[in-house]
């Protein structure tokens, strides 16, 4: 509690330095995106969460599974970049990948693919 508060109180006291009386809230946030494994990977969930209103920039990181986002917290949140990277297939933090989305995923890009060094071109 008291370390989100602070967070929160120093975050506030960067804005106002930096934006002055801006009225975008600029955030970022790791989201952990275990189930990617490879460039085309990182390219959907960078496309899709890219895509969020309000996303300013993605950047994966694919050695750690971490999509580093920046985003204007007036404008969406952490829970529908989450939903956007579901909807392409991939577990987003807690969230679970999409089964539909999943299973339309090249083989390379599913954790048990049977078709593994399958490249099909989508
Ligand atoms: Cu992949």
């Amino acid at each position: 509690m008291h370390r989100v508060m602070s967070a929160g109180a120093l975050l506030m006291m960067v804005g106002l330095l930096v934006t002055g009386c801006s009225r975008t809230e600029a955030k970022t946030t790791d989201i952990s995106i275990g189930t990617a494994v490879c460039g085309m990977c990182a390219d959907k969930i960078e496309a899709a969460a890219g895509a969020v209103k309000g996303v300013e920039s993605v950047a994966v990181d694919l050695e750690k599974a971490v999509a580093y986002v920046k985003y204007d917290a007036n404008k969406t949140s952490v829970a529908a970049i989450e939903d956007a990277i579901v909807l392409a297939g991939y577990a987003a933090n807690d969230k679970p990948a999409d089964p539909a989305a999943y299973e339309k995923l090249p083989g390379c890009c599913k954790l048990d693919a049977e078709s593994k060094g399958m490249h099909e071109s989508m």
